[in-house]
């Protein structure tokens, strides 16, 4: 079972003819192992919860192309609707029925959605709904927090987690201040920060954007009562709500983080899941917020593949599957059980460590924790993550390659996977 030899020679040959061509090797900094040490294996393949590497060794996968693959990779009725859609053509540039089919079930699923305008990605989704955010309260300013992570436009790259907290990069060179000057923060989890700053800037504040379980700083739940108090607070400022639920959307709950707290925001962005592992994001909301986006109304925002045929179709396809009975309570239970693995190996080896889940959404700090907010979380010994990430990797356990991305488990792990998984976490856990 545990191999510690595994050879990716094909792996760094091509990494190595990588560095020339882009920057970093990469299309994306998430994906270069800055943090954790080593190279990354690059992909031939994914099916279910594995993953293949160009030298053909294979790992349990907990990253799930960093949250799509929640039915698994490459799964079968996916692969067979695209098949047929690929036949009609890859983009239309046009209204299709598909739109409509995704449309209303992303609207019958998330609570706070009355009208939804689908893109190409979160990071779009994210940049569309704050200008609509100011459009409609008329007001600059908003609320992020520490740690969070809403794509990488310019508004949104302060103190920022995914990436940006991986790298450690302070904020952006590129980003002028005028674009980030309106962009207050706050620590997650405090209420008095965010109510403070309500103070301090009466009528300016458009809204309040979160993710409401934060995924972009390692997994990090909202305390009890944050939600609701952000919620109260919106309403008494005149403020909008949004959660950012590019991360837990579809993945927490089948209705996100909105139907798993009780707490509907006005507006809401996807991507990830409901573009089941093909380029997709979405916003949406209060339909009379919704209904100011051109060409209903006057707030700009256009995209030429926007809703294009094999992304719905995939998308559609992926949340078909996800309503099967049974399927959120089984990503619970498979996500407990590695969450609880871990967390009780890492004791019994005589590390500090904290962390959890929720469905199929999970965490682990190299901290004794409690964490509540991003400071909390750099407490983290990330060097022995780093170590961590590399001995699982060599075992057959593919983590995100970073102490401040959470994990993500599907729907085609098997107890077996974890008991694996968890097999390999106390051989590294112990060499550590
Ligand atoms: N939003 C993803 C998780 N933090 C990362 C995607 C990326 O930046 O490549």
């Amino acid at each position: 079972m545990v191999n510690t030899t595994i050879k990716t020679t094909k792996s760094q040959e091509i990494f190595a003819s990588a560095q020339n061509l882009m920057p970093g090797g990469v299309s994306s900094p998430v994906r270069a192992f800055k943090s954790v040490g080593g190279q990354p294996i690059v992909f031939d393949r994914v099916k279910g919860a594995y993953i293949w590497d160009v030298d053909g060794n294979q790992y349990i996968d907990y990253v799930g192309t960093w949250g799509p693959a929640i039915c698994g990779h490459a799964h079968p009725e996916v692969i067979a609707a695209l098949h047929e859609a690929l036949e009609k053509g890859t983009s239309f540039g046009a209204p299709s029925v598909l739109e409509n089919v995704l449309a209303e079930m992303v609207i019958d699923a998330v609570p706070s959605i009355e009208m939804v305008r689908f893109v190409n990605s979160g990071t779009e989704a994210c940049m569309a709904v704050l200008r609509l955010m100011r459009a409609f309260t008329n007001r600059e300013k908003i609320i992020k927090f520490e740690g969070c992570y809403h794509g990488h436009a310019d508004m949104f790259l302060v103190k920022a987690g995914s990436g940006v907290a991986t790298l450690g990069l302070p904020d952006s060179p590129g980003v002028p201040k005028s674009a980030t000057s309106n962009t207050l923060t706050a620590p997650f989890n405090d209420l008095e920060a965010v109510k403070a700053l309500f103070e301090e800037n009466r009528d300016q504040i458009a809204g309040v954007i979160l993710e409401p379980v934060v995924g972009n700083a390692g997994f990090i739940p909202p305390d009890a009562g944050f939600l609701e108090g952000l919620r109260e607070l919106t309403h008494e400022y005149g403020a909008l709500l949004v959660f950012d639920e590019v991360m837990t959307g579809f993945r927490i709950a089948y209705g996100g983080a909105q139907e798993k707290f009780g707490i509907t925001p006005d507006l809401t962005t996807l991507g990830k899941v409901i573009g089941g592992g093909l380029p997709v994001g979405a916003y949406g909301g209060r339909r009379d917020i919704m209904s100011m986006i051109a060409p209903a109304g006057p707030v700009y925002q256009a995209g030429t593949l926007s809703g294009n045929p094999l992304a719905m179709t995939a998308g559609i396809k992926t949340l078909e599957l996800l309503q099967k009975p049974g399927t959120y309570e089984y990503l619970d239970k498979i996500t407990q059980q590695l969450s609880d693995g871990l967390l009780q190996i890492a004791q019994e080896t005589g590390h500090a460590a904290c962390g959890g889940h929720i469905s199929a959404m999970f965490g682990l700090f190299f901290t004794a924790g409690p964490v509540h907010n991003y400071e909390d979380a750099k407490k983290s010994d990330t060097a022995k993550f780093g170590r961590f990430h590399r001995g699982m990797l060599e075992r057959g356990v593919y983590l995100a390659p970073s102490q401040f991305e959470a994990g993500f488990t599907s729907f085609a792990h098997t107890e077996e996977d974890i008991n694996q998984t968890l097999a390999v976490a106390r051989e590294v856990l112990s060499s550590l």
